[in-house]
């Protein structure tokens, strides 16, 4: 793994749902060590501290139910700022802080990308497909709408412009296994690459996500990785407010960032939904610090580099 100047963004976004707990996920992956994991990887790292949401009047008009809609509305402006500024100085890995957090991240990264006119990616690992509009939605909680406001679905009008939608056939989530019925008719009839768990446990996951991965390679795209503390099984990863049965196992999970590091082609990272509140003795924020350095290189064996593309 090319070595790489690694920029830690604190994100303690917790707006994106009722249950409180995310905002103190930065500093959970700060004890659980992820600067020191990436430093021994021979990687530069630069904690850049957290983000404050900027300040947003309340808004006329909204549909009623959404929860807490102004201050995920800072937390986009914010994270869309940070994300343009850290990816002309290196590979920026956001620290939630929930899924609402990707509005801005994936918005300032695909902003980004057009600037040097290169396509971006998307690599969605999550138990949900987080595609519901501020309409759709009938939970209120704006952490379930990233991928329809980044792929520029209608419905968004108070937060900020999604200047460079990400094609829909741009998109892999790998996981899902809890949909919504208002999101399942979007998806079918979407060009996201969709793939659930049965899907993953008939023919495996490295299939689906080494064709992404060529994708990628062939259209010389950026790629943005956003996981969800939910992809992973809640029999290993508890600490998270959305946990579905049935998910990834660590040696999937594994599977996953080490191809992605054998890629080469991440550019960008998330974790989400870290809830250090629900986790026992900090393995939840260990396992997602374990696998942030599979993506980076930490590994047994050293393999040949598999071509991509
Ligand atoms: N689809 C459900 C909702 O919209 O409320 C659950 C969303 C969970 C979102 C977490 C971040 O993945
Ligand atoms: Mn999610
Ligand atoms: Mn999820
Ligand atoms: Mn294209």
């Amino acid at each position: 793994m090319t070595p790489q100047t690694c920029l830690l963004i604190g994100a303690p976004v917790d707006s994106g749902k009722a249950r409180q707990g995310c905002l103190m996920g930065p500093d959970a992956y700060r004890v659980a060590g992820l600067d020191d994991a990436l430093t021994s990887l021979g990687h530069t790292v630069k904690d850049l501290g957290n983000l404050a949401p900027a300040q947003v009047a309340p808004l006329k008009g909204l549909p009623p139910h959404l929860h807490a809609p102004e201050v995920t509305i800072g937390w986009t402006q914010a994270l869309v700022n940070a994300a343009e500024n850290a990816m002309a100085r290196g590979l920026p890995i956001f620290l939630g802080g929930d899924h609402s957090l990707s509005l801005g991240s994936v918005a300032g990264v695909a902003n980004h990308a057009a600037a040097h006119s290169r396509p971006q990616f998307v690599l969605w690992l999550d138990a949900h497909s987080d595609f519901h509009t501020p309409q759709s939605t009938t939970s209120g909680n704006l952490h379930g709408t990233p991928l329809a406001y980044v792929t520029g679905q209608k419905g968004f009008s108070d937060f900020p412009e999604m200047q460079n939608p990400i094609p829909e056939d741009h998109i892999c989530i790998l996981g899902l296994r809890s949909v919504d019925p208002a999101e399942r008719e979007i998806l079918q009839n979407s060009r996201i690459r969709s793939h659930d768990m049965r899907q993953i446990d008939e023919s495996g996951i490295a299939k689906p996500l080494s064709a992404f991965l060529d994708r990628v390679a062939d259209a010389g795209g950026m790629l943005h990785v956003s996981l969800d503390v939910d992809f992973l099984d809640p029999s290993f990863a508890p600490a998270v407010g959305t946990t579905v049965p049935g998910g990834a196992t660590m040696r999937e999970a594994h599977l996953v960032m080490e191809m992605i590091c054998d890629s080469g082609l991440m550019t960008s990272l998330d974790l989400v939904e870290l809830n250090p509140f629900l986790d026992e003795r900090g393995r939840t924020a260990q396992v997602m610090v374990d696998l942030a350095a599979s993506a980076l290189g930490r590994r047994v064996f050293d393999r040949p580099t598999q071509a991509f593309g």
